[in-house]
């Protein structure tokens, strides 16, 4: 009996996840391949869980190979081989590439020497330090950062809480507005984060929303867009699942939902939302990336999303709503749930989608392929673009994928943040110079 003990701890030791000293995975010894799976990517999928592989991402689109990029523990490298798929390696050493995009780094505070100058901000506080954008942030910190952009642009925006998760965190986000005063035009919703590995998103999002607010009162185009739109900004619409990351898995990707019915944690918040919810690209099972729940909206972050949209839908309606995500660099219209499907303005929108592209290339030369979810990057029913575009009535619905295109995957050196802000804030100015 003893023996018995002792070889199944062995046992469990040989395949236990390593951690450092403060608990967080270490990924040692993992390789992150690109495997060419041909037309055969369902086959391939189905063999991702026999290697403990994670799934990172793939692209079942028409337009090119397909491939599914996956980040293979030690133990399974072998296994993996074995298979004989023809495959580029993306990451040697994933270890190494986690150590290289640098540690979180505190909260700077405030610019001193930067306070905004229009004259209804005579209480305005100073910006935060721009220095925010050369590193990656806890997330305390994040709501930090939130609070004090609020405090320099006080007569202009405020807090908002778009709902809870599942462990009890606030969605933190911010409302915005110009000259018309708050809540008086069409919405510019936008979501970062919902993916917990994406850490990019939430950065991107929040230089967009400084340089809103530090370029208001200084360039017409922004000072026009204010003025005709409220933006209601959620940096982080995952909380649980980011907390997660950078405290024990880099690379978790759901939130953090426990379930009755299953000892497998987290619900993918984007194939929760109650609109074509149980089609292709969506998992009935709990321990898939993808898994969609066990009800349309049943996760609590999707039901305070849900119900923050409903409320934009019944004011003054959504103009654009952007999902934040990454990697891939894509800009995507709907839909996710049907490749033959097409929204009324499809055209309008992927033309846009296509000049956003170009306008962001034109900064550093960055490509962003554009075009549908489901033909361009691969089917994924009960995402928010859909249920945006043809339940809450957005005019534009889209989610971009920024940087890179798999070198680094979600692990995004530092150094390329304030690029990505700056490439994305050239096509936004664009998309609201031309809707
Ligand atoms: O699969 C997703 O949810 C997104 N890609 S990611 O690699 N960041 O996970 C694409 C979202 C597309 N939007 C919808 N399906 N609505
Ligand atoms: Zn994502």
């Amino acid at each position: 009996m003893k023996f018995v003990q002792i070889l199944s701890l062995v046992a469990s030791l040989a395949t236990a996840i390593q951690v450092d000293r403060q608990g967080r995975q270490t990924y040692n010894g993992y390789k992150v391949f690109r495997v060419i799976t041909q037309d055969d990517s369902s086959a391939f999928e189905s063999k991702l869980e026999s290697l403990s592989a994670i799934d990172l991402t793939h692209n079942h689109g028409h337009t090119g190979e397909q491939h599914f990029d996956i980040a293979v523990p030690p133990e399974s490298l072998a296994a993996f081989y074995a298979l004989n798929y023809t495959a580029d390696v993306l990451a040697e050493d994933l270890a190494a590439d986690l150590a290289l995009e640098g540690e979180l780094e505190p909260y700077p505070g405030l610019d001193k020497s930067n306070i905004l100058t229009t004259a209804s901000d005579a209480a305005a506080a100073a910006l935060p330090d721009a220095s925010w954008f050369n590193a990656y942030h806890a997330y305390a910190d994040h709501l930090t950062f939130l609070q004090d952009l609020q405090a320099a642009f006080p007569s202009n925006s405020e807090l908002i809480t778009a709902g809870t998760s599942f462990e009890g965190r606030d969605l933190q986000g911010i409302h915005l507005w110009g000259s018309g005063g708050k809540g008086s035009k069409p919405a510019i919703y936008w979501h970062g984060n919902v993916h917990a590995r994406e850490w990019i998103t939430s950065m991107v999002v929040e230089y967009l929303t400084y340089q809103l607010i530090l370029n208001y009162s200084n360039d017409t185009t922004v000072q026009a867009t204010l003025d005709n739109y409220d933006f209601y900004i959620v940096p982080i619409v995952n909380p649980d699942g980011f907390v997660y990351t950078q405290t024990s898995s880099r690379l978790w990707r759901k939130n953090r939902q426990t379930r009755s019915s299953t000892s497998a944690v987290g619900t993918d918040i984007n194939r929760n939302w109650p609109y074509q919810w149980d089609g292709e690209g969506s998992s009935t099972s709990p321990g898939s990336e993808t898994y969609r729940g066990e009800a349309a909206g049943d996760t609590p972050e999707n039901t305070g999303l849900r119900e923050y949209a409903e409320a934009l839908t019944s004011g003054n309606g959504i103009k654009l709503y952007i999902d934040w995500h990454s990697y891939g660099q894509y800009i995507l219209t709907p839909y996710g749930y049907s490749c033959t499907a097409t929204a009324p303005n499809s055209s309008k929108q992927n033309s846009l989608a296509a000049n956003t592209g170009s306008a962001i290339a034109k900064v550093y030369g960055t490509q962003f392929t554009t075009g549908p979810i489901c033909s361009t990057l691969y089917a994924a029913a009960g995402g928010s673009n859909d249920y945006f575009q043809d339940v809450a009535g957005a005019e534009l619905a889209w989610a971009i994928e920024l940087r890179d295109t798999g070198r680094n995957g979600f692990v995004l050196p530092a150094n390329q943040i304030l690029p990505s802000g700056i490439e994305a804030w050239e096509g936004m100015k664009y998309l609201w110079s031309n809707f």
